[in-house]
């Protein structure tokens, strides 16, 4: 007999063509990710924390969810933590359109919000950080879960990473599924279990063509980049120039920065109250 195809889980090996690959790859030339601090910089961390980079550098489309402001996290967090950012470029935005369809297609409505679309993209850079004469291998990312609410798919260019769905509290069992996430491939999971019982990780990114993708990222090198696509219901989205004054604080250093390469972020700084 047949094993039951699992309607709330989707690996595609191939799903982006060689043209729209060559088109994100000359998109992601002209970015300028951040390397964002874990903390607020204008406060002590919070109790029991210390301050951190995060491991790798990245970029968001849609909403930018600032680490310093919480993530977005439903029920408990959801005002002034999503910051209206750039919208997709045009070949992702293309991508998007075929995931929202094969979700509404093929996932059971039940596991998909009424409004869901998705509005959100955080584009991760996987690779080493090179630090005088030596490299650090920083192409992981520990157990956690995605909070927005729905399905999440993720679009993987680069070297092969290993992606591992594994039990809360269970770090060292064998995990529940692991799945090589290739280069151009996609992956969408959604539902109960994939989604809100199990965490998921990034366990490790092979190193075998040695690759540098763009955009140039001073002291690091990278290897794999994931764009993970989710729903943050819109009107939980604010623009900078409407986020609480804190959090506009906590944030305006990293909004300067981003206004020096992008119109966008220009314009946002323009519009805040004085
Ligand atoms: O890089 C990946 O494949 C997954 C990234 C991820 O888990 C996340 O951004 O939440």
């Amino acid at each position: 007999m047949q094993p039951r195809r699992d309607r709330c889980y989707v690996y595609e090996p191939t799903f982006v063509d060689a043209p729209a690959r060559a088109e994100i790859l000359t998109w992601l030339a002209t970015l300028a990710p951040l390397w964002e601090q874990r903390f607020s910089t204008r406060r002590p961390p919070p109790p029991g924390k210390e301050q951190r980079a995060l491991l790798r550098p990245v970029y968001w489309l849609g909403n930018w969810q600032f680490a310093c402001l919480g993530y977005y996290e439903p029920p408990r967090r959801i005002q002034g933590v999503a910051c209206r950012a750039e919208p997709f470029p045009p070949v992702l935005a293309r991508l998007v359109a075929q995931i929202e369809k094969k979700v509404r297609t093929g996932f059971p409505p039940q596991v998909v919000p009424r409004r869901w679309h998705l509005n959100t993209c955080l584009v991760n850079f996987y690779g080493d950080r090179i630090e005088g004469d030596r490299t650090v291998d920083a192409a992981r990312v520990g157990e956690h879960r995605d909070f927005e609410p729905g399905p999440v798919a993720s679009i993987s260019l680069g070297e092969r990473a290993r992606f591992q769905f594994v039990r809360r509290g269970a770090r060292e069992a064998p995990p529940v599924r692991t799945q090589w996430l290739e280069d151009n491939s996609l992956q969408i999971f959604g539902g109960p279990l994939w989604k809100d019982d199990l965490l998921h990780r990034v366990q490790r990114v092979e190193d075998k063509h040695d690759l540098s993708l763009p955009p140039t990222v001073a002291g690091f090198r990278t290897r794999r980049v994931n764009f993970t696509f989710r729903y943050v219901p819109d009107e939980h989205v604010a623009p900078f120039a409407e986020l609480p004054p804190r959090a506009r604080e906590d944030v305006v250093d990293y909004v300067t920065t981003l206004a020096t390469s992008s119109p966008f972020w220009r314009d946002a700084l323009r519009a805040r109250p004085v």
